[in-house]
């Protein structure tokens, strides 16, 4: 008899160690009574071909349990996925505040990091044009501390009041239960360009932002100021920024479209391949410092959300780094389950009065009850601490901490055997801010300029990153049915860039434009540009992380491909063979090269760059295959580097591109000419083709 190894059946998911429970010496089925299974196959019957029976235990429990399996998805952020990682502190900041995973240098905290898309429900594809969720769980030595924020700064809307309005307006519509992850739709064209507040944001939604190439490759914002509070209980203000190792990238828009067809999961794909692989994907946490002082000279609300705090103005200091190097060993018991609560601070970190915020603090609580069904999500191993944790919190739906012991309040005369006590050295303390005022539902005036930052986001961006977003609002609103939606939003365009809004004007044929759109405020033109909020002007200059595509065919030059596979690798990037079929090519050498994709399954819109490095002989049928050509075209159109072996000319005769090949195109036909292929690709695109490509 042999002896089978397997996962223990009652391995609990735990977000990291895996206790099992007991188990018996074989590995007999049972229920989840423990009662052995002797037929996993065939339900209770009356005769071989009569009725089932009611006192099935076995078939019973199993079916009950499975119509349990799901739980509530997330109403916004439902598509996600998430890692394990730790937090390494790089330097004491007593100084700053007296949370106690600032005060070590090198010191590491454990973490659990989740990424998802906003408006998709959990089956959706990674890559739409959304806004991605960047949440991160510190389980401290003085508990757990989650930064809930996304990969833009600032957010829609400024009053929790009007979230649930924003949310149901940007998600699937109610009647028809569609669009599914797209915020190309007349709802939410309708809300946001009844609410001024958004634009600034509707500027970074349009831009490069929302389509990010990878997890790894964006940046993560607190959003909020919040506050740092030191042991003397002084206190700054803090907005957190993540800022990627690998350097920021995106796709563009065609590709975007074309990805989510190729490959729904390419961002999770990505980022578990990436931990698999043990290229762990790695941010730096940064935080800009400011006082009352500052605040109170600020063009704007340090309250308010829809503003950041340019980088010129007040520089992040890097305080940090968080490096993701575990993929969950379940993906409901971590992924699903963990639930982030910005109300889960620390001492040393405070919340600000931002009416967003503050509105948070309520929500994900609330949210999380739902979602888990009980007030002990805490105990599921995800969520729980990694400190001690002691209180007189008892009993609920699947408690799994109880207490033991006689004493289950505070005040007792137990003595010793009272259980745990409040510390005023060392518990949580607010900030004793001065608050004063009127209790009344009201907007502080300080809130109403709703286009200034919207106008320098723009004048940040370099061309390129202008006319993609000038793309991005023709294509969104080109879907809008209400023409005085459309309308709408060019009248707000025109109070942030009269430019950008006659570009999109033209794109959606309206003859005449509207008058600018009434501002509470008018714009301010005095803010500079800011390089920082630009993608491409801070590009890596790496191709570190990246994947480059490589189609070939039997008889490829052996030498040639070796010394590109070689030469990607050292560079840090991914070489993946694309084949006319997925058993892999013989090379000109006789020696097998094995395929990663066969090319129906690898389209060019996978990978940062493409090689087309077919044999002379049978690129003539690569030529005819539709699928190739594409593979070709789209590299051209996304502005791709190609690298090219003479012998794939035919292939590029085939696309009618030969004529327009340009500095982009880089032949390879030596082991030598790799090195010059990858340098350009270190520029990830060739911008300067996009007008060409526009025109075709
Ligand atoms: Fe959230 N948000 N949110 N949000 N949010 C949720 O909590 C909410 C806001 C963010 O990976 C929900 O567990 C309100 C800003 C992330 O599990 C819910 C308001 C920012 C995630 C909720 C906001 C975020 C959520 C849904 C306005 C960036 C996913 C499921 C007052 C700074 C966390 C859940 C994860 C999730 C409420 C605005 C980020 C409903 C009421 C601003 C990354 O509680």
């Amino acid at each position: 008899m042999t002896t089978k190894k397997h996962g223990c059946p009652f391995a609990i998911g735990t977000g990291g160690e895996i206790h099992q429970q007991a188990k018996g010496q074989d590995d007999t089925l049972t229920t989840q009574q423990g009662a052995p299974v002797a037929d996993d196959q065939n339900s209770l019957r009356a005769g071989a071909r009569g009725p089932t029976l009611l006192e099935d235990q076995v078939m019973r429990e199993k079916i009950f349990h499975f119509d349990h399996e799901r739980i509530p998805e997330r109403v916004v952020h439902a598509r996600g996925v998430g890692a394990h990682g730790y937090f390494e502190n790089y330097e004491c900041l007593a100084e700053l505040t007296g949370a106690d995973l600032f005060q070590r240098p090198g010191e590491q905290t454990p973490v659990f990091a989740r990424f998802s898309t906003v408006l998709g429900n959990k089956g959706s594809a990674d890559v739409p044009r959304d806004v991605r969720g960047f949440a991160v769980k510190f389980y401290t030595q003085q508990g757990n501390w989650d930064l809930v924020g996304n990969n833009i700064p600032v957010f829609f809307i400024q009053d929790a009041m009007k979230f649930p309005d924003l949310v149901h307006a940007a998600k699937q519509e109610p009647d028809r239960g569609f669009p599914q992850a797209q915020s190309a739709h007349d709802n939410l064209w309708d809300f946001v360009t009844l609410m001024p507040e958004s634009m600034h944001m509707m500027m970074w939604a349009m831009s490069d932002r929302t389509i990010p190439r990878s997890l790894r490759f964006m940046e993560g914002f607190g959003v909020h100021s919040f506050r740092f509070v030191n042991k003397s209980g002084e206190s700054k203000f803090v907005k957190f920024h993540w800022k990627p190792k690998l350097g920021m990238q995106s796709v563009v828009w065609n590709e975007a479209l074309k990805i989510n067809g190729a490959d729904p999961d390419f961002h999770r794909r990505d980022l578990w391949g990436a931990i698999q692989s043990g290229d762990f994907p790695e941010w730096e946490l940064g935080v800009q410092v400011f006082d009352d002082a500052f605040a109170e000279q600020f063009e704007f609300d340090i309250l308010d959300p829809t503003k950041l705090i340019p980088e010129e103005q007040v520089p992040i200091k890097p305080i940090g780094k968080m490096v993701l190097n575990r993929t969950v060993e379940n993906f409901f018991a971590e992924t699903e389950q963990v639930a982030f609560c910005t109300q889960n601070m620390v001492p040393g970190i405070d919340q600000s009065n931002d009416p967003l915020l503050q509105g948070r603090n309520f929500s994900y609580l609330d949210t999380q009850t739902k979602r888990l069904g009980g007030p002990n999500f805490t105990h599921i191993p995800i969520n729980a601490p990694k400190c001690p944790m002691w209180n007189f919190q008892q009993d609920g739906h699947m408690a799994m901490h109880n207490p033991v012991g006689r004493a289950n309040y505070e005040p007792n005369s137990w003595g010793d055997e009272g259980g745990p006590r409040e510390n005023p050295e060392t518990g949580f303390h607010s900030y004793p801010e001065q608050i004063q005022g009127e209790k009344q539902r009201v907007r502080s005036e300080t809130f109403s300029d709703h286009y200034s930052q919207g106008r320098q986001f723009y004048i940040s961006q370099t061309r390129t990153e202008q006319e993609h977003m000038a793309d991005a609002f023709v294509f969104e609103l080109s879907k809008v049915e209400r023409e005085d939606i459309r309308v709408r939003m060019v009248a707000h365009l025109l109070n942030m860039d009269k430019d950008l809004a006659r570009t999109v004007a033209t794109g959606l044929g309206i003859k005449d434009l509207p008058p600018a759109a009434e501002a509470a405020m008018p714009t301010r033109e005095d803010l500079p540009a800011s390089d920082k909020l630009s993608i491409l002007k801070n590009g890596p200059d790496s191709i570190k992380g990246r994947r480059i595509g490589v189609l070939t065919t039997d008889g490829v030059d052996a030498k040639l491909f070796a010394g590109l596979k070689k030469a990607v690798e050292a560079e840090g990037a991914t070489l993946v063979v694309v084949a006319p079929a997925i058993g892999g090519v013989k090379a000109s050498d006789g020696t097998h090269i094995p395929a990663n994709e066969k090319v129906d399954g690898g389209p060019s819109v996978l990978f940062d760059a493409v090689v087309l490095m077919p044999s002379a002989d049978k690129v003539k049928v690569l030529a005819t295959h539709s699928p190739a050509r594409d593979f070709v075209n789209d590299a051209f159109a996304h502005c791709k580097f190609i690298g090219y072996s003479t012998e794939a000319m035919p292939l590029f005769e085939s696309t009618g591109l030969e004529d327009q090949m340009d500095d982009g195109c880089i032949p390879i036909n030596a082991v030598k000419d790799v090195a010059g292929f990858l340098k350009k690709c270190k520029q990830l695109r060739f911008w300067e083709r996009q007008s060409a490509v526009d025109k075709l």
